[in-house]
């Protein structure tokens, strides 16, 4: 049995869990906040990690290279070489140049923080290399990576939806927007795996946000008496 530990609200891990429900692999989540991993699962202490019959594994994508691997059916990545890099190239343009990237924005763009103006300046000639650079692969034909539903689609499907969100509430212009992302994302939508995973995010999102404030307020409490 696989166990998915991690939390909704995460992209990575809703990459790992939407690679799952499309393989039709039976799995169990755990929920597993920041702070709260298993250091022995996921030395880093950041999610998801995957519980398995051969022991845990951390990293999104050596997890879904390592699903793809043990479990054959219902493949994600094309039998042929040329197609399967092509397919890792997406997956790794979108999280490496796109994402981690923009995940400096996300601070002050979805939690209420601030980034420098300095930090923001020195983003934006990245962004926009990277992303002109990135949209040079996609095909979107239906897929991102051609006929068929891949890991790329897995990736996309989560990461690009928030470099949009965050370049644009950041930037005042979504840097992704000369490319059809929203009928390619329309399309995904009508996936009952992918409603399943933004269900879950939403309601998890939720959860994280109370918590946050929460421990804001306990935060504010301490400061206040001296604490
Ligand atoms: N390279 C990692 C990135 C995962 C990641 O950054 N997850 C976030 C949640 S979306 C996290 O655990 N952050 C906490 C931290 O970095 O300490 C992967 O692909 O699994």
């Amino acid at each position: 049995m696989l166990t998915l530990c991690g939390f909704s609200a995460s992209n990575y891990y809703n990459k790992v869990k939407l690679a799952l429900l499309e393989k039709g692999l039976p799995f169990d989540e755990r929920l597993a906040w920041i702070g709260a991993t298993d250091p022995a699962a996921s030395p880093l202490g950041k999610v998801p990690y995957l519980l398995t019959e051969d022991g845990p594994i951390s990293e999104s994508t050596v997890i879904l290279e390592y699903i793809e691997q043990r479990y054959p059916d219902n493949p994600l990545v094309p039998a042929d070489p040329y197609a399967a890099a092509k397919v890792r190239e997406l997956v790794r343009y979108i999280e490496l140049h796109l994402e981690l990237v923009a995940r400096n924005l996300f601070p002050e763009a979805f939690f209420g923080g601030r980034i420098s103006p300095s930090l923001k300046d020195k983003l934006l000639p990245q962004l926009e290399k990277n992303v002109a650079a990135f949209a040079t692969l996609p095909r979107f034909d239906p897929y991102i990576a051609g006929a068929h539903f891949t890991l790329a689609d897995c990736a996309a499907v989560v990461h690009l939806p928030l470099v949009s969100a965050a370049t644009k509430i950041i930037y005042g212009r979504d840097l992704l927007a000369t490319l059809p992302l929203r009928s390619y994302l329309a399309r995904m939508a009508e996936r009952p795996h992918v409603q399943k995973v933004n269900a879950d995010r939403k309601t998890n999102t939720e959860q994280l946000m109370a918590r946050a404030k929460a421990a804001a307020s306990v935060t504010a409490t301490a400061a206040t008496d001296g604490r």
